[in-house]
């Protein structure tokens, strides 16, 4: 099958020094990445009952977009090769590969492009993950779009598993379970199936347990878990309920927050989000990024977040300021065409999506909003004072008109996780 990639001239791996420092490049272990084979074995992480059930021998074939920018050699390779090892070969139609500028990337695309199905394009200028995601689907062949990360491995049938829920529901999007690789040992480990996506109002992504009540209801471990959020590295969707939901919004920037637009969207515009528990694929997890975020990393995530809450979230927008002060002021580009496209799917609100989506049972009381927790915020957007699990805004503030309203406060309880 690989006749043709001659694997240890790609990996053209280094000869290791003792004091070298093997997290220089890519804020993980290097020198043990290139140790390890690019198909080592893997042990089987899913729930045991996983392996009896039994998939449609025609699932749809599906377009596999892995995008990068200065990965690893050996990571990346060995996300290819996972992926053709793994998976029933009438079910990958292609593996489109796209580098979004890294600095020798002439040479990934011509080495890589020799392993079977292997299609690879090239940015002439650093575009971020959204762009390139979009170029990688809007060149795919197949009905079915499948986002990998670069640092992946998949496991043993992973795909099946998604294929044939977007098959039996075309508008639901799936992720598998995110295993963990080390970091520093490249060690598989499995992940808890029992998580699902959540966030806080500065729209920081944190997986979430799954609730006792919520556990108890599950009395099969094989059934999808219905999630708020999706990571958002690793998903498959429907090519043509992808492009009818409006892609990406391409004008959010190299990385951060487009996990939550399409989230967001998804759901909003008549779609579902769920986590395939017999689905499971392997992620390394690093502390920090490697690259540059040319417009910096705050800057950035910024940006991509306020588009989000400006185009998503409605009033709720408000508690997303409060919990992000920085973000007032921060120009974050226009918005008008997604504010369109969100008016021609006809999608619902915010406040549908807070209640339905499994978040939480938000109990509203009124209260008044003291004069002096108004004078102590500098912006004066709001009277607020919230954790978490318990939020206060006012609508003493009114946005449109720059002035004070009354100065009743409303204020969300979220009583429990639904
Ligand atoms: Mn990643």
């Amino acid at each position: 099958m690989l006749e043709g990639f001659d694997e240890r001239s790609y990996l053209n791996a280094r000869r290791w020094k003792p004091g070298d420092d093997p997290y220089t490049l890519y804020a993980f272990n290097q020198r043990e990445s290139e140790r390890i084979p690019s198909n080592r074995a893997l042990r089987d992480t899913r729930h045991y009952r996983c392996t009896t059930l039994h998939y449609d021998s025609d699932l749809p074939p599906t377009s596999i977009i892995i995008t990068f920018h200065n990965e690893a050699r050996s990571t990346l390779l060995r996300t290819i090769r996972s992926v053709l090892n793994r998976t029933p070969v009438h079910l990958i139609h292609e593996i489109i590969l796209v580098d979004d500028f890294s600095d020798d990337g002439e040479f990934d695309c011509q080495l890589l492009t020799k392993l079977p199905k292997v299609k690879c394009l090239r940015n002439n200028k650093r575009e971020g993950l959204i762009r390139s995601r979009v170029r990688g689907a809007d060149a795919a062949r197949a009905g079915v779009l499948t986002f990998l990360d670069s640092h992946c491995e998949v496991n043993k049938d992973w795909l099946p598993p998604l294929l044939q829920r977007i098959k039996q529901d075309p508008t639901c999007v799936v992720s598998p379970v995110i295993d963990i690789i080390n970091m520093d040992t490249f060690a598989y480990v499995a992940a808890s199936a029992d998580l699902r996506g959540g966030f806080d109002w500065s729209l920081h992504f944190k997986w979430e347990q799954l609730s006792p009540e919520q556990r108890a209801r599950r009395t099969d471990p094989t059934q999808p878990i219905k999630t708020p959020i999706i990571a958002g590295g690793l998903f498959v969707i429907d090519r043509s309920w992808f492009n009818h939901l409006g892609k990406y919004d391409t004008a959010m920037d190299i990385w951060g927050g487009e996990n939550f637009e399409i989230s967001f969207r998804v759901w909003q515009c008549g779609g579902s989000l769920e986590i395939l528990p017999c689905s499971r694929v392997g992620h390394v997890f690093r502390k920090k990024h490697p690259y540059v975020f040319p417009e910096g990393n705050a800057n950035t995530y910024i940006k991509n977040t306020r588009r989000t809450a400006e185009v998503w979230m409605d009033d709720f927008r408000l508690f997303y300021y409060s919990a992000r002060p920085a973000a007032r002021g921060k120009s974050y580009g226009d918005i008008r065409s997604r504010v369109e496209l969100r008016k021609k799917l006809n999608c619902k609100s915010f406040k549908w999506y807070l209640d339905n989506c499994f978040l939480c049972v938000f109990k509203v009381s009124f209260q008044l909003c003291t004069f002096s927790s108004f004078l102590s915020l500098p912006a004066a957007t709001l009277c607020v004072n919230f954790s978490s699990m318990h939020i206060q805004t006012v609508q003493c503030y009114d946005a449109s008109k720059d002035t004070i309203k009354h100065h009743q406060c409303t204020c969300l309880h979220c009583i429990s996780k639904k």
